[in-house]
């Protein structure tokens, strides 16, 4: 059976469901993560997933309702304990609460990385060097951008001078198929020793596309965004 991983949707539900007509019934669907924020209906995106049935690993948007959650109930639990995160904006915050338990407790059960076989994985963010998949943190699978000259994770977004992306740094043994960071409006592929690192993260909800990628052909089907939804340059902070 064909794979088709889908990139970042955060929240852009009508570009999914044009790209789940072109990709038909037939292949197993797997998620690259950030079903949630940002596009206009990510409560939708999230049923959407769950009514397909799909596969999904966790992204550091759909981590960050799980954490927020965790705290409230905290909260609620003690009016002493404050809520340590940054206030989630107001949108979010409704959003948050359309999710409901049942949601939130969909979201903390996604993995932070599936083996697909082949020696393909799909996690969201991205991976250290010289480690396999399966033995990587979690902080490193969901947010990992750039990495500094020793190939240590760069907590900042902002790139220092000699940082590279990690994909640029990754060389096997297994090939990753991820999202979270934006390199432009077609999937990246970056090749070292038979291995594959393949971003496609291609911004739909900030005016770019959404994509899907196979693996195994190495087929890749788009579709363009109705309209950006969000700005990227406040993004890149998150
Ligand atoms: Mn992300």
């Amino acid at each position: 059976m064909e794979t088709f991983v889908i990139g970042d949707v955060h929240g852009c539900l009508e570009e999914l469901d044009e790209l789940l007509a072109l990709i038909g019934t037939g292949p197993r669907l797997v998620f690259a993560g950030d079903l949630m924020d940002r596009g206009p209906d990510p409560v939708g995106v999230v049923r959407r997933v769950r009514e397909l049935g799909a596969l999904c690993v966790m992204g550091n948007h759909d981590e960050k309702h799980v954490r927020w959650a965790r705290h409230e109930a905290k909260r609620r639990a003690d009016p002493g304990y404050r809520n340590p995160m940054q206030p989630l904006p107001e949108q979010r915050l409704a959003e948050h609460a359309a999710l409901g338990d049942d949601g939130v407790a969909f979201l903390a059960g996604l993995p932070s990385r599936l083996d697909l076989g082949d020696s393909w994985w799909v996690v969201h963010g991205g991976a250290i060097p010289g480690r396999p998949v399966a033995e990587q943190k979690a902080a490193a699978l969901l947010r990992c951008r750039y990495l500094d000259a020793n190939d240590k994770m760069l907590s900042k977004a902002d790139p220092t001078p000699d940082a590279r992306h990690w994909a640029v740094r990754w060389a096997g043994p297994e090939s990753i198929v991820y999202g979270h960071h934006v390199h432009g409006h077609e999937p990246r592929f970056d090749r070292a020793n038979g291995a594959t690192c393949a971003g496609i993260d291609t911004g739909c909800c900030f005016g770019g596309r959404l994509t899907a990628f196979a693996p195994r052909s190495g087929e890749v089907i788009q579709v363009p965004a109705r309209r950006a939804y969000a700005e990227l340059r406040e993004a890149i902070e998150e």
